[in-house]
């Protein structure tokens, strides 16, 4: 989608700090990190929300969710406790339409989430 601003950092039209890849997802740091670890994990095709990609129909919401758990690994935070988070619609916080992971973790998460 041309106009997406995760599909464009997938294509490297925007620079982001990408820290995990594979040959179906991308992971880059969030630009306004809510924890010490706040990792986006995307699938490079484009799908707006949980609930399409969840349709997918072809094992990449199992690639979004095994890639999520290696960022957490790589990050360090995976023994400690992190969170999986995907806001979706505009009334769960969701602002970027197209699907992405919050991976959180290295700090003390609290429940309910604000
Ligand atoms: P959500 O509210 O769930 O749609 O989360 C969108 C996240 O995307 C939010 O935490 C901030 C992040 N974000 C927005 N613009 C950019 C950007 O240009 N680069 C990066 N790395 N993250 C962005």
């Amino acid at each position: 989608m041309s106009d997406c601003l995760f599909c464009k950092i997938v294509a490297k039209e925007i620079p982001a700090t990408v820290v995990h890849e594979t040959a179906r997802t991308l992971a880059f740091r969030d630009v306004n990190p809510q924890a010490p670890t706040h990792v986006l994990v995307v699938p490079k095709g484009h799908y707006a929300d949980a609930a399409e990609l969840a349709q997918a129909d072809d094992g990449l919401a199992d690639d979004v969710l095994k890639a999520a758990h290696a960022v957490a690994v790589q990050e360090g935070v995976a023994e400690t406790g992190y969170r999986v988070v995907f806001n979706t619609g505009a009334g769960a916080g969701q602002t970027v339409f197209h699907v992405h992971a919050h991976v959180l973790g290295g700090r003390t998460m609290t429940w309910p989430p604000g």
